[in-house]
């Protein structure tokens, strides 16, 4: 018997794997249920696992560090870590902060490479979410080991992304080896064939989705009908970036010297320019300088509410006088299409553009359903003002496609997913980009709060625009 063979079988025996009839976390029904997890507890199993791992790698690849995707392939990394002395890095699954908190443990070299250990792979979501806060400190990902492979598209989408995986074994040959051991019936085999065969469609799509719908930038810039939609395109393609920073410090004087620092990296920055203590009414060109200068777009995150009329005058007027050097505003839909006419009367003239609020990123919140419907239908109506949408999945829209002249784009991204105290939900940006259908991330505190802002914004612009390509290829 092979070693991969006895392995199946010991995991039979643990009831590491059991058929039968269960309830997934999704809802569905499955004759058959993995749960690795219970290795802990056997650790002689534990370690051939881990071994058979190692000798199942082809001897030239050159790792250096070694890093479990949570939890479940944490001990199995630790006894690999123990056999080779190769040392190991551990990921945080939930980071609250990444500018404050680290999501990486463990001490490293820029330029190391890093072997991810995983147990079973289905998407290759988890590999993913694990190599992208590795490679924004520096680390390179090339290659993925894993117990069992479900064939479920994980090796295409982690070969998009630069990983390539090896599998101990797949599960259909596991499924076969119970059956010639006569620890699987002949009916079990058939309707576990046929349930991995059903949920082999049902698991992928929404990656098919996104990459069936992809259209370039360069394409959707000529139907953009909004000049400063239009230029939006064309500054992503030109620069290489579907970056926009959240630039949400106290002054002006923080902001002018962030957007300096930060600005050869993205396409687009977003103000909140009531939060400064110092506001005067020159910042607007001091920011429109730095703007030209490194080819980004400015966006004031004003979140428009309220009635046409009120909001000419917001717009326009006041201390801020938005309208004089923000390209983009947002708005919400809340009072009803009034309030996007009342944005245009000013707007349009002056080639301005606008995004409607369609989702938000916090906890709890109420744009969904009905209310992401109607935003569309909006921006559907006024498609020479409105240049797209913030969204967090439109994806999952129920009327998506959407046309590919809007813009998506989403905050509550960080290089790991989970949130703060006070409801931000954050995403990752390959899960926002091609999981998720946006076009462009919006981070803030992942950037700002960062020990090197500019160094950080590089990764979060090459994880964005990587994805991005990933979505067209
Ligand atoms: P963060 O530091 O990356 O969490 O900042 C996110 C920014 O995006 C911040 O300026 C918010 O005001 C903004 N934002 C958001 O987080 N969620 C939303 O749904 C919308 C805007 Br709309």
């Amino acid at each position: 018997m092979s070693s991969v063979e006895s392995l199946i079988l010991q995991l039979h025996e643990i009831s590491a794997v059991k058929f039968g009839n269960f309830k997934l976390k999704s809802g569905i029904s499955s004759p058959i249920y993995i749960d690795l997890r219970l290795i802990v507890s056997y650790p002689s199993l534990l370690c051939q696992i881990s071994q058979s791992l190692l000798s199942s790698l082809p001897p030239q690849i050159p790792f250096n560090l070694i890093c479990g995707v949570p939890y479940t392939a944490l001990s199995i990394a630790t006894s690999i870590s123990l056999d080779t002395s190769i040392s190991m890095l551990m990921r945080r699954k939930e980071v609250k902060d990444y500018g404050t908190a680290k999501s990486i443990e463990g001490v490293y070299e820029k330029g190391q490479v890093c072997l991810i250990v995983e147990d079973l792979v289905t998407s290759g979501a988890s590999v993913l979410e694990t190599a992208a806060p590795l490679r924004a400190l520096g680390i390179k990902v090339t290659d993925a080991v894993v117990v069992i492979d479900r064939e479920q598209g994980g090796r295409q989408t982690l070969e998009e992304n630069g990983i390539k995986l090896h599998a101990l074994f797949t599960l259909t040959h596991m499924v076969k080896v119970l059956r010639a051991k006569g620890k699987l019936k002949a009916e079990m085999e058939i309707l576990v064939m046929k349930f991995l065969e059903e949920n082999k469609e049902v698991a992928v799509p929404k990656v098919e989705k996104a990459r069936v719908k992809s259209l370039g930038f360069e394409e959707r810039a000529k139907l953009a009908k909004n000049p400063t939609g239009k230029k939006l395109f064309e500054v992503m393609v030109k620069k290489h970036s579907n970056l926009c920073l959240a630039a949400d410090v106290g002054t002006a004087a923080e902001l002018l010297d962030i957007a300096e620092k930060v600005g050869p990296e993205i396409c687009l920055l977003k103000t909140h320019v009531d939060i400064f203590s110092d506001f005067t009414p020159d910042f607007g060109s001091k920011l429109r300088a730095i703007a030209e200068r490194h080819n980004f777009m400015i966006f004031e995150d004003r979140k428009f509410a309220d009635i046409g009329n009120t909001v000419t005058m917001q717009y326009e007027g006041g201390i801020f006088r938005i309208l004089d050097w923000a390209d983009i505003v947002n708005a919400h839909i809340i009072s009803g299409p009034g309030i996007v006419d009342g944005l245009k009367l000013k707007g349009l003239p002056r080639g301005r553009g606008l995004l409607l609020l369609a989702e938000m990123s916090s906890a709890g919140n109420l744009a969904k359903g009905d209310y992401t419907a109607a935003a569309v239908k909006i921006a559907e109506e006024h498609s020479d003002f409105v240049i797209g949408f913030i969204s967090v999945n439109p994806a999952s829209w129920s009327r998506a496609p959407v046309n590919p002249a809007f813009i998506q784009a989403t905050p509550g991204v960080q290089m790991v997913k989970g949130g703060d105290d006070l409801g931000q939900q954050y995403n990752t940006p390959y899960s926002v980009i091609f999981d998720r259908g946006s076009d462009i991330i919006i981070v803030g505190r992942g950037i700002i709060k960062a020990a090197n802002p500019a160094e950080a914004a590089r990764e979060y612009r090459l994880q964005g625009w990587e994805a991005y390509k990933a979505k067209c290829s």
